[in-house]
């Protein structure tokens, strides 16, 4: 792939060792000296078997809104009961397999009805950024939940700085398809790559955040290293793992999981318990580590953020 300069950013400042560097220090390194380098502090996935080997700790994590005071789950349970296909369908796949996902270098293409498009190196993305902790309900589709400590950002910051132009109407993301790191992609699981999209008033949503982080460390692989997306109001899947493209479009982005099962996973899949999946019930969920279910809230709660969005849509319709 041929990396292009973003068109605000001098190649200097690309190359230069020290600004590299300086770059680095967002994280302590842990283990980083062991590691080599590492592309804006986020690990290479190399270490990762053993749960928080190889993770390194994000400096300056403010504490962020929209903060859920509800117990948190384990970092055990965050990152060994994890849906990532590309790595395998069982609950611990991910987490036995993920580690031979290389995250650095790591570049994401950002094209389409952009001011600015171009192949953006992740340390120039994550430069300036203000990390924020944001503890949010994860509600997926298959009627369990978690409640995370991400570390992340507004997505809407990097979005203005790409200055969408008018045509653009969405925003489709996908994840990296890399064979031979990705034992689950042998089988047609899903028409791979992983792709997944927000509508652009979605994507600028204040909720809406990019994750590099967990529990205050860079992620592992299993939850989306180096960086996915979190938009707690939906089912989980449309939270995509990590991002290599963001295409600013007109149309409204085919998504893998909607072309694999059109009448099962909608585009939108905004929580909804009254809105059933058609093999089973959406009003209550199991929060993971917890023994009784528990009902199911519109917008996994948050309703008073979000539901102004879809004023006048049928949700049943756009489910
Ligand atoms: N690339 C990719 N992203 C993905 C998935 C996947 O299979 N592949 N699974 C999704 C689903 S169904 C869920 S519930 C969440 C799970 O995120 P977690 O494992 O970090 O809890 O990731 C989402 N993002
Ligand atoms: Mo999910």
């Amino acid at each position: 792939m041929l990396i292009q300069n973003p068109p605000d950013i001098a190649s200097s400042e690309i190359t230069d060792e020290h600004a590299y560097l300086n770059r680095r220090q967002f994280v302590r390194g842990v283990t980083g000296t062991a590691l080599g380098v590492v592309a804006a502090g986020l690990v290479p996935g190399t270490v990762a078997e053993a749960g928080d080997v190889g993770q390194q700790e994000i400096q300056n994590v403010k504490p962020g809104p929209f903060r859920t005071d509800e117990p948190q789950n384990s970092f055990e349970d965050i990152t060994s009961y994890n849906n990532y296909y590309e790595f395998g369908l069982d609950k611990r796949d991910p987490s036995r397999n993920a580690h031979t996902l290389t995250t650095s270098p790591w570049t994401i293409q950002v094209d389409g009805h952009v001011a600015k498009p171009a192949d953006y190196h992740i340390e120039d993305l994550l430069k300036g950024i203000a990390f924020e902790e944001r503890v949010y309900r994860l509600r997926c589709v298959e009627a369990w939940s978690m409640v995370v400590p991400w570390v992340g950002f507004p997505l809407s910051t990097l979005i203005k700085r790409f200055g969408p132009t008018s045509g653009a109407k969405y925003v489709e993301f996908t994840t990296v398809l890399r064979p031979s790191e990705m034992p689950g992609v042998r089988r047609p699981v899903l028409d791979w790559p992983y792709v997944e999209g927000l509508r652009m008033d979605e994507a600028m949503h204040p909720l809406t955040i990019l994750a590099v982080g967990l529990y205050g460390k860079t992620l592992l692989n299993q939850n989306g290293a180096p960086v996915r997306l979190v938009v707690p109001w939906k089912y989980g899947f449309k939270s995509v793992k990590s991002i290599v493209r963001m295409r600013f479009t007109s149309e409204q982005p085919r998504t893998a999981w909607n072309k694999a099962t059109p009448n099962e996973y909608g585009f939108y899949a905004n929580v909804n318990p009254t809105v059933d999946h058609p093999r089973w019930s959406q009003r209550s969920e199991r929060r993971i580590g917890r023994f009784f279910r528990q009902a199911t809230l519109m917008f996994n709660g948050y309703d008073d953020q979000v539901a102004s969005l879809y004023n006048g849509m049928d949700l049943r319709r756009f489910y």
